[in-house]
């Protein structure tokens, strides 16, 4: 049994009065007016690239409540387009909706948003883990000769990416984002990259969880450059346990290892549809999540 109070799951939103601005694999955003938008976390859960059939109970409450925490870890650092998440103060169409957006939800301040992604990088794993292999370099970052997978590296870099036709992204060099969004604002989401990751990760570090490489989304707002998107989640990030770290090999991931090692058991063939998961595989996720809520905010996510 597990002690854990848990939401109805959502897989999908439906708002017929609002408009539907964008949906991606785990969030639904909807147009509220000219300057403000209403992002909604499901329990959807993507591997493999592809969202599976069964949501993972409370997965979005945990991402947003995740990415609250870290606006206000981070506040110092950087503005970001928080406005609320509380439901209560939800204009009057969309608090219709209350009992579903509760915890899963925010109200957010609309963006000129910059079109890289702003990733950084502390240890070597995924695609930079390739990109070294066969270069030595990581975004135009020469790396030091004989490093292994997920080492970690001396200093994180910034190896900012664009979200290439295919969908998924492509790595880019610091001048060639230089030429795309102009070199003072490049050298602005650097720096902010950086400041944002060294406190996160310091921070992660402390309780348990290593931060291994994260993506962030900036905007320019009233306020300047802004802190956009989702923040230090599962979801965007890669979050290893600390205790079972181990250069040299793939990490198990804080979140979604369960689902990887079931997916490959059932050799699923990684094509379309996606299956769904047994129901004590999505219990044993959710209780990933809030593990990671509880270590990093040192609270439990009461809802
Ligand atoms: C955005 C204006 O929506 C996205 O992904 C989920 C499907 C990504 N995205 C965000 C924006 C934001 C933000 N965040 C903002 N504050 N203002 N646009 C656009 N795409």
């Amino acid at each position: 049994m597990s002690p854990q109070a848990t939401r109805p799951v959502l897989l999908q939103t439906d708002f017929p009065e609002l408009k539907l601005h964008a949906s991606g694999k785990v969030r639904d955003v909807y147009l509220l007016s000219s300057d403000q938008l209403l992002f909604v976390a499901t329990d959807r859960l993507s591997a493999f690239d592809y969202v599976l059939a069964t949501g993972i109970p409370m997965k979005g409450c945990v991402l947003t409540q995740l990415s609250l925490f870290w606006f206000d870890l981070l506040k110092d650092i950087v503005p970001n387009h928080l406005v609320t998440a509380d439901v209560k103060q939800y204009p009057a169409e969309v608090r219709k909706y209350e009992d579903e957006l509760r915890g899963r939800s925010m109200i957010v301040a609309r963006a000129e948003m910059f079109p890289v992604e702003c990733v950084v990088r502390g240890y070597l794993s995924g695609s930079a883990w390739k990109e070294y292999q066969a270069t030595g370099e990581v975004c135009g970052i020469a790396l030091p000769a004989g490093l292994k997978e997920s080492d970690r590296l001396a200093e994180p870099i910034f190896t900012p990416a664009t979200k290439a036709a295919s969908g998924h992204d492509e790595n880019i060099s610091f001048e060639r984002m230089c030429h795309m969004v102009g070199q003072e604002a490049s050298t602005q989401l650097r720096d902010l990259t950086l400041r944002i990751y060294q406190k996160a990760s310091d921070h992660a570090r402390e309780h348990g969880i290593i931060i291994a490489d994260t993506k962030f989304e900036f905007g320019r707002t009233a306020n300047g450059i802004t802190l956009a998107d989702e923040v230090l989640t599962p979801d965007s990030s890669r979050f290893w346990p600390a205790d079972k770290y181990e250069p040299g090999r793939v990490q198990d991931s804080y979140d979604k290892q369960y689902v990887r090692d079931y997916l490959e058991q059932i050799r699923w063939d990684k094509q379309p549809p996606a299956p769904a998961l047994p129901p004590d595989v999505a219990q044993r996720t959710s209780d990933k999540y809030l593990e990671a809520y509880s270590l990093l905010t040192g609270k439990s996510l009461a809802v």
